[in-house]
């Protein structure tokens, strides 16, 4: 057989099994596994690596409108390249509904942003932020029709939270739609209760961003998502856990028969509330809600990465330039934390960090950090087999990598928009050294080989 392309020579590795294999490709589609295949117009060689699915992170904001004159740093072409960068072919973004308009209507703006400007093949998730009974009724069965079926509603945010008589309605939208349903789980009143707090005291640093969301809002709000789901009988996601209490939430749905999925981030496993705390303003780089919590999170969160409390590891990418008066250090940012836009950036970092915390550090095997970083995701949201794995039929999306690789992160070396990076100075065994989406390199030893464009817009099914 002739194939477009062979990779020879390396270890492939899934979710569950690491083999010595050949990978012939033809049409963009893996087309062989063999011992030994030699008949192709190229041929790569990939020893002493390892071939694995393209990571999917599932949980990336991109060219969402902010605000008040925040500007998101990525767009799609640059939030898309640094995910291909980082061993990415797939990204999972956001398509925010604002309040007064439809979600058809969000989506044309979205996709018009997002059309002929990915590297990598994008999919929407919906944030439900205005119920109506025409949203739901209507407009949400269709678009789960149409390929869209995951949703997320927040629990946060006056201007994008929904009551929990809201978040009901819309869990039973969901259940009979098919849709799964992701939540932000904080508790708004306690927040907005602590906020008023440090604001009469005068503690406006960014370090009282941390104190005013602290676990207990956090742990409450899970429990309740994943009551509310119970009570409507619909599986969930819980995106975006930073500590043990909210973890032994879903444990104990779980125990009780809720279908629910667990998702960390690397914030959670390396940052704490002490870099909110750091000299000037520097803290204001490390805002993000739930806010990183303390050394012990960070070793439950790496307990649930390893026992299955989490199946998800995603980067939560939401990134703001720094010094910028559209970013972190807006005029009224600089002054008051309330005013810090939220999140951080992290696409490209996501795999080397868990590679290298995770794998070389011996805290997971590779299997496990495949399925984390890939497999789990297209699973979860609607695109196994196509994605997630190296098997015949999939689409050839591969990252070749080089696990032996020594890399001092910095921003420099990184492709987002944002000016720095939270994990600067930190030190990584493990580094993608080839990405390919549908056979074709798109970044090979550092250089950009693919075009503009190339990235596709996923419709999903239902899981
Ligand atoms: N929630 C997210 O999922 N990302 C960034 C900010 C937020 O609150
Ligand atoms: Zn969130
Ligand atoms: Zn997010």
């Amino acid at each position: 057989m002739y194939f477009d392309t062979i990779i020879k020579n390396g270890t492939v590795v899934t979710a569950c099994d690491t083999f010595q294999s050949d990978v012939g490709i033809r049409g963009g589609k893996i087309a062989a596994l063999a011992a030994s295949l030699d008949s192709a117009d190229e041929i790569i060689d990939a020893s002493g690596l390892y071939v694995m699915p393209g990571g999917i992170d599932s949980h990336v904001h991109l060219a969402q409108p902010s605000g008040d004159g925040i500007v998101m740093a990525d767009d799609f072409a640059s939030g898309t390249l640094s995910a291909a960068f980082g061993g990415n072919t797939t990204v999972l973004t956001f398509c925010m509904q604002e309040r007064g308009t439809t979600l058809r209507e969000s989506l044309k703006a979205y996709h018009a942003k997002a059309e002929g400007e990915c590297y990598i093949d994008v999919s929407f998730h919906l944030v439900v932020t205005d119920p109506t009974s025409y949203v739901l009724g209507q407009e949400l069965p269709a678009l789960v029709e149409d390929g869209y079926t995951s949703i997320k509603v927040f629990m946060t945010y006056e201007n994008l939270r929904l009551r929990d008589d809201q978040i009901l309605d819309t869990l039973d939208s969901a259940r009979q739609s098919g849709a799964l349903v992701m939540v932000h789980c904080e508790n708004e009143d306690a927040i907005r209760y602590l906020i008023g707090k440090h604001e009469r005291n005068g503690e406006l640093a960014p370090k009282f961003h941390a104190l005013s969301r602290p676990a207990a809002a956090e742990r409450e709000a899970t429990h309740r998502a994943l009551s509310l789901a119970e009570i409507v009988g619909t599986p969930i996601v819980i995106v975006h856990v930073s500590n043990r209490q909210a973890m032994e939430e879903i444990e104990r749905a779980r125990k009780r028969g809720s279908k629910v999925a667990g998702e960390t981030c690397p914030q959670y496993l390396l940052l704490t509330a002490d870099d909110l705390d750091a000299a000037e303003l520097e803290g204001a780089k490390f805002v993000c809600s739930p806010p990183p919590r303390d050394k012990e999170s960070q070793e439950a969160c790496w307990e649930g990465l390893q026992s299955g409390t989490f199946e998800l590891f995603s980067s939560d990418h939401c990134p703001f330039r720094y010094d910028d008066d559209s970013g972190k250090l807006n005029e009224k940012g600089k002054r008051h934390f309330r005013w810090i836009p939220n999140g951080i950036p992290g696409v490209e970092t996501r795999l080397p960090i868990l590679f290298s915390e995770g794998v070389s550090k011996g805290r997971i095997d590779i299997n496990r950090f495949v399925a984390l970083s890939s497999t789990n995701h297209a699973k979860q949201y609607g695109l196994y087999p196509q994605k997630g794995t190296i098997a015949i039929g999939s689409d050839a999306d591969i990252t070749l990598w080089d696990p032996h690789k020594q890399v001092t992160i910095t921003n420099d070396i990184l492709h987002h928009g944002a000016d720095y990076t939270p994990y600067h100075g930190l030190e990584v065994v493990g580094w993608p050294v080839l990405t390919m989406l549908r056979g074709r390199s798109i970044i090979r030893e550092g250089a950009v080989q693919g075009t503009l464009g190339q990235g596709q817009y996923l419709r999903r099914t239902r899981i």
